[in-house]
């Protein structure tokens, strides 16, 4: 009989009902890349916070009961990764999860789902920016977006006119935090999206540009995250990994607008979504 080999990565992050992010995103994308996709719900949405109105139920008293119940089953995972999180407690429960569930090779993913075009999301609060800059220090691969490295660096924000020496040290702030590794995602540099990631022990950055098929929407943190995590699980290097997740994005962006598909309603990943398929 073959060994059991699949791998099994644990999401915490909340669900969405329409809007196509978070687990909504992150459960299709892992598990059709060969991922066993274990989600724990930090809050239940109808809809993602960029619409003008929604339902929001913040799950933190029940968080710590139903991790409490993976620990009594010796639950083990090869991955945790963390996205919206819609309270400051939540942030501690997180951190406990880490602590709990880290084995000596699992992989920790930490997105700082806080914001996005230099806004903060309605439901972040300046405690949890404070929390979040803690949890950023447990990362082996943080994925920031450009606003999300500005408020966790103290850096002004600005949508283009980045020069390179001013997103390396934005990355390695990231890096003295803590941060093992870093992805600074969706980088505006005319008609590109830039990604800068900073490998632990290097002291280069590489740049990985990939042509822009449209604008931003909302739920592409999420889709790239996904689709990062997983690529590393299976055993891509994490230059390879952020090339794999940016173009996919900007397939999904292409796509979508071919479609027009509404923007607050995210990407239609699910029309190509046979591209990321585990062969
Ligand atoms: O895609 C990030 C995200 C996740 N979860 C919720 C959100 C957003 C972005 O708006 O509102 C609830």
């Amino acid at each position: 009989m073959e060994k059991y080999t699949q791998k099994k990565i644990a999401v915490i992050n909340d669900i969405s009902g329409y809007g196509r992010c978070s687990l909504t995103v992150a459960m299709p994308i892992i598990s059709v890349m060969g991922i066993q996709c274990c989600p724990v719900p930090t809050a239940i949405l109808s809809n993602h916070t960029e619409f003008p109105v929604y339902f929001f139920d913040d799950y933190t008293e029940k968080m710590r009961d139903y991790i409490r119940k993976w620990s009594e089953l010796g639950l083990e995972f090869d991955a945790i990764s963390s996205g919206f999180l819609g309270s400051a407690e939540q942030i501690e429960i997180v951190l406990d999860f880490v602590e709990k569930f880290r084995g000596e090779h699992t992989h920790i993913f930490v997105d700082p789902v806080m914001g996005d075009h230099g806004k903060l999301y309605a439901t972040y609060t300046e405690e949890m920016c404070e929390e979040m800059k803690q949890l950023v220090g447990y990362a082996d691969i943080v994925t920031p977006n450009v606003t999300e490295a500005c408020f966790l660096t103290g850096t002004p924000y600005k949508d283009t006119g980045w020069t390179r020496k001013e997103l390396l040290n934005m990355a390695m702030m990231l890096q003295m935090m803590g941060a093992k590794s870093v992805v600074i995602t969706g980088v505006r540099e005319g008609a590109f999206y830039t990604n800068v990631v900073l490998e632990q022990g290097m002291k280069e950055a590489s740049f990985v540009k990939v042509k822009s098929a449209g604008n931003q929407r909302p739920g592409t943190g999420d889709v790239f995250s996904s689709v990062l995590s997983a690529a590393v699980l299976n055993g891509k290097a994490l230059k390879e990994a952020t090339e794999m997740a940016a173009k996919f994005v900007r397939d999904c962006i292409k796509k979508s607008d071919e479609l027009n598909i509404p923007h607050s309603n995210g990407v239609c990943f699910e029309e190509i979504l046979g591209k990321l398929v585990k062969r």
